[in-house]
């Protein structure tokens, strides 16, 4: 027999997770805000829990995945939480996820905080992963039951850790789209088709540029390599023409300009030999 859970927001996410337990044998207690959402879960045999408090009743495992921290406070508040644990998937900043984490504890819970790395339609699959956060024995006490939903990728006992790991990647996968975003608007304004130059070259493109990550990382844990491939100088001067052009091309610039702005502040400071691994360190010392 599987262990119990519950599962509280059945939004898309909230739904992806409940179908994994579901589909895994766990016995599933959900509750969602407004009654009767996502009605295909019935006939997998989730169990409808009508208040939170009797959700919570169901199983010492309670999984959350509302919609903002805000939500999950309003959920949670003045819930008795005694001997459960509770893993909070629901997108957070590192110190709501530690205020959360207080509360839990306070209302008598264990807890993990977690950052799901996936659209709903990955859990379950293979390129589903999840950041955990908070003491290490209670992720491997429930691992099996979490393990239904993506590989757990435990990142520390800070509980503000996992959000931070989310939220990095999040910030990372934003700016490519963006990049990607400005890429296209360039594109329509030739006239020319997107499908093409996408499947052709903007993806092809940005794969071969994704294999430049790893010698980044290990300039920032290790130290600058001695010579760059493609130095910041050279890197700042063309620069200039992507601005240019977007503007000549009637393409606002404004999703471009600001990493221009901090090229040049690297090259101004001395790094012009170096490559885009100076930014970083910029980043952490902002600009007056
Ligand atoms: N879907 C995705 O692609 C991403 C993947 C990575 C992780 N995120 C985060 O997961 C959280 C839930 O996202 P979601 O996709 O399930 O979101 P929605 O489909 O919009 O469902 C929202 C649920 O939250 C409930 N809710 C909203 N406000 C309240 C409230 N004041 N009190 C109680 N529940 C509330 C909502 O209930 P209802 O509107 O059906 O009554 C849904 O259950 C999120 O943090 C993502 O960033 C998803």
């Amino acid at each position: 027999m599987k262990s119990p859970v519950t599962v509280l927001g059945l939004g898309a996410m909230g739904t992806a997770l409940a179908r994994a337990f579901l589909a895994a044998g766990h016995p599933t207690t959900v509750w969602n805000r407004t009654p009767g959402r996502s009605p295909e879960l019935d006939a997998l045999g989730a169990i409808r829990a009508t208040t939170v408090a009797d959700a919570i009743a169901a199983g010492p495992l309670v999984v959350v995945c509302l919609l903002v921290d805000d939500t999950v406070r309003s959920t949670l508040d003045g819930v008795d939480l005694t001997g459960r644990t509770v893993v909070n998937l629901t997108n957070s900043t590192p110190d709501q996820a530690r205020g959360t984490a207080e509360r839990a504890a306070a209302a008598g819970a264990q807890y993990l905080d977690g950052g799901i790395m996936a659209v709903p339609p990955m859990i379950g699959t293979p390129g589903a992963f999840i950041f955990y956060s908070g003491p290490q024995d209670v992720l491997e006490q429930h691992r099996p039951a979490l393990e239904v939903l993506a590989r757990p990728a435990y990142v520390g006992t800070d509980p503000g850790l996992a959000a931070l790991y989310d939220i990095a990647l999040l910030s990372a996968m934003y700016g490519m789209f963006g990049g990607a975003q400005h890429a296209l608007a360039l594109i329509t304004s030739s006239g020319n088709p997107t499908e093409p130059f996408t499947n052709d070259f903007l993806v092809p493109w940005l794969t071969a540029m994704l294999t430049s990550l790893p010698s980044m990382a290990r300039e920032l844990d290790h130290g600058p390599a001695t010579t760059a491939d493609s130095n910041l100088s050279m890197q700042a001067a063309a620069y200039e023409n992507l601005v240019t052009t977007a503007e000549r091309q009637g393409v606002d610039p404004r999703l471009l300009t600001p990493m221009g702005e901090l090229m040049q502040r690297a090259v101004d400071a001395g790094h012009g030999d170096g490559g885009l691994s100076a930014l970083v360190g910029l980043l952490r010392t902002p600009a007056d």
